[in-house]
């Protein structure tokens, strides 16, 4: 089992996709383990998308990024990382396929809707920049025993 970090961006915040995204991943089967809202500022921007500091749409990324509060949390499963990254979704939206929250809700490469970490790696990383240990809650819902048989819970 593991944890991965979502990030619902302005441009989910400002269109109002909020509830259902949310609903999605709960629908789904994983567990919001941590979930808080926060205003974004340049240097923890700079940390998040370092690797792409240097390329021209950084400016209106940060821009964008800065736009409103998002809301980020940490999300529990089995391959939670690999199947949060397949609800996303690739980067644009325009190429994004239909069923993806990013194919349904965004046009733009860029107005995207959501981050998720990309490795297992990166999500211990992010989850740590991102939320206090005190704010994720080590819990197990009663429902779990009908979201996995028990090998799976191994
Ligand atoms: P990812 O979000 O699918 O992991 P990354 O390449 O890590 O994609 O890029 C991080 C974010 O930077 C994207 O989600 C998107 O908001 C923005 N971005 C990436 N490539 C472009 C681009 O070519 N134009 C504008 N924004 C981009
Ligand atoms: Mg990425």
């Amino acid at each position: 089992m593991e944890t991965t970090l979502v990030i619902l961006k302005p441009s989910a915040l400002l269109h109002g996709y909020v509830g259902q995204i949310i609903q999605r991943f709960q629908q789904k089967g994983l567990v919001i383990r941590g979930m808080k809202m926060m205003q974004l500022n340049e240097a923890i921007l700079n940390e998040h998308y370092a690797h792409l500091i240097d390329r021209p749409f950084f400016p209106n990324l940060l821009k964008s990024m800065m736009a409103s509060p998002v809301i980020v949390m940490a999300l529990w499963g089995k391959d939670a990382v690999e199947v949060v990254r397949m609800m996303t979704g690739a980067t644009n939206g325009r190429k994004a396929a239909p069923g993806t929250i990013r194919g349904d809700f965004s046009m733009s490469g860029q107005e995207n809707i959501i981050h998720a970490s990309d490795t297992t790696e990166n999500a211990e990383i992010e989850l740590k920049r991102f939320f206090k240990p005190e704010e994720i809650f080590d819990f197990v819902p009663t429902s779990i025993k009908y979201t996995y048989e028990p090998t799976e819970l191994l």
